[in-house]
């Protein structure tokens, strides 16, 4: 594919699942000739955005940065909020600056691809610079019908009289499927939540784009994609096009392909000590289990988890996190499950806390499965590989990409288990349980092995995600 002279203007939101998937399209759009430039605000709210960001500039230098200076946003007026959900706030807030970083630019910028978080304050910019703007959705399609359909969902309630007390409801989009309400994103239970007005504006905000790009594939979402396309979900929906899965920026052409079809490697070459240690184990004998920056589980659960991978019998690789991303992570794993623990699964089960090289992980070898919460990152690295997923989502999206990778037959979704705070914790029986029938069945296996396949096909020339590619690098030449 050729980009010719198109030089695009990229403006990212805050959190690592929003930064990953800009920073896998942006390489990839750079390698087809594409000029790229990235809108950064500095400091991010967690170390692990900032050392991205340099990782990203320092691998790419024809990537070009652009600061954005945002302008202050009192806190205190949001007691308590998310200090994401705050970053966004201050974003948008900020949004109408951008008009002179982007006319500013040079070359001359020709297209504006935007995260959706901040959709609503910066298509209206890209209108007044007669400039195109396309979001890059984050998460799953099915994930995006519901942001479109949202805002149509509560006017069809208000006018048949409804809203007022009786909640938001379940949700039922056209051609896609019905969410209930308990798995909607938390916030959106109350209409006065930041993240629902943000959700709502941004919802309507997506009729007004030029086009949506998201990081799945056609054979995954067959459905939400096309209820989209059709105009089933929202009458005159601009384009949508799959273009995944995106690889990662770091993924190298060592990789090979095993039985399965699905891009592992054998051995990787790092020096990473949790690489190292899949490197000693036997082909997909390994339990790894990750639930991402944003959640941070109670010392109870993490005992019951112990407990439960230690009677599966399995090989684990445990990433612990007792605090969320953006707060220091003082606690050690003996801390928490203690030493004999620890002691009892040695040679058996790793327990780590940190950043760990996920997509390397999830492309080693050892690996056979996920414990995963779902975010849409984790999902696709998965499915790239052909590792099957138990899913056992939190909050968020991650309830909706998980009915997405169970209907695209990647993996299992916990239904019943939820988190602290909910319906208390579930015994480290039912998660020795689940995860040792998860381990052997060939089933959820053979579903993820095809999964992977399909999405190797739709990357390859040719191929589903190739095309929409083609597409979007085309238009953004004319
Ligand atoms: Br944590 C962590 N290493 O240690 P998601 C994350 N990642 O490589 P999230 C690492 O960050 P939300 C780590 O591979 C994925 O690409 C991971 O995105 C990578 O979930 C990304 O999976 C995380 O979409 O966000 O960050 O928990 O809760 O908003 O889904």
């Amino acid at each position: 594919l050729d980009g010719g002279a198109a030089h695009v203007m990229f403006i990212p939101s805050a959190g690592m699942a929003h930064l990953v998937p800009f920073f896998r399209f942006i390489t990839a759009l750079s390698s087809h000739g594409v000029h790229c430039s990235v809108m950064t605000v500095l400091p991010t709210v967690s170390d692990a955005e900032a050392d991205h960001f340099a990782a990203l500039f320092a691998a790419f230098p024809r990537i070009q940065r652009v600061d954005f200076n945002l302008l202050p946003l009192d806190a205190t007026a949001f007691p308590g909020t998310d200090p994401f959900l705050l970053r966004w706030e201050a974003l948008r807030r900020s949004a109408h600056l951008l008009d002179r970083l982007i006319a500013g630019a040079t070359p001359r910028v020709s297209a504006v691809v935007t995260d959706v978080t901040l959709a609503s304050h910066v298509i209206p910019v890209t209108k007044q610079l007669q400039l195109p703007c396309h979001v890059l959705f984050i998460s799953s399609a099915t994930m995006l019908s519901l942001v479109a359909y949202f805002p149509i969902h509560l006017d069809k309630k208000q006018d048949d009289g409804g809203a007022a007390g009786v909640g938001v409801g379940d949700v039922d989009i056209p051609g896609v499927r019905r969410i209930r309400q308990s798995s909607l994103p938390q916030p959106l239970h109350d209409l006065n939540h930041l993240f629902t007005k943000q959700f709502i504006d941004n919802g309507r905000a997506l009729s007004q784009a030029d086009g949506i790009l998201v990081n799945t594939f056609d054979a995954l979402e067959p459905m939400a994609l096309a209820a989209l396309r059709d105009g089933k979900v929202v009458p005159g929906f601009p384009p949508v096009y799959a273009i995944g899965l995106l690889k990662s920026s770091s993924s190298t052409s060592s990789s090979s392909t095993d039985g399965a079809g699905g891009e592992r490697q054998a051995a990787a070459a790092s020096s990473s000590p949790v690489i190292a240690w899949l490197g000693e184990q036997p082909e997909r004998s390994v339990v790894y289990i990750a639930f991402g920056s944003r959640i941070a589980v109670s010392h109870e659960q993490i005992r019951e988890m112990g407990a439960g991978l230690e009677a599966s019998g399995c090989r684990f690789l445990w990433v612990l996190k007792t605090t969320v991303v953006d707060r220091e992570d003082t606690a050690e794993p003996r801390d928490v499950l203690g030493d004999e623990f620890l002691e009892r699964v040695k040679g058996r089960g790793l327990v780590t806390k940190g950043w760990v090289e996920q997509d390397a992980v999830l492309r080693h070898a050892a690996v056979g499965l996920f414990l995963s919460h779902s975010g849409w990152n984790s999902v696709t690295e998965a499915a790239a590989c052909g590792v099957p997923l138990l899913a056992w989502p939190r909050g968020g999206d991650q309830r909706v990409n998980a009915m997405a990778l169970e209907s695209g037959g990647v993996g299992v979704w916990m239904e019943r288990w939820s988190w602290d705070g909910e319906d208390g914790v579930v015994s480290g029986r039912e998660i020795g349980e689940k995860v040792k029938a998860a381990m052997a069945d060939a089933a959820v296996r053979a579903g993820a092995a095809r999964a992977s396949q399909e999405a190797a096909k739709a990357v390859a020339e040719g191929g589903t995600s190739y095309r929409s590619m083609q597409e979007f690098i085309g238009k953004l030449k004319a």
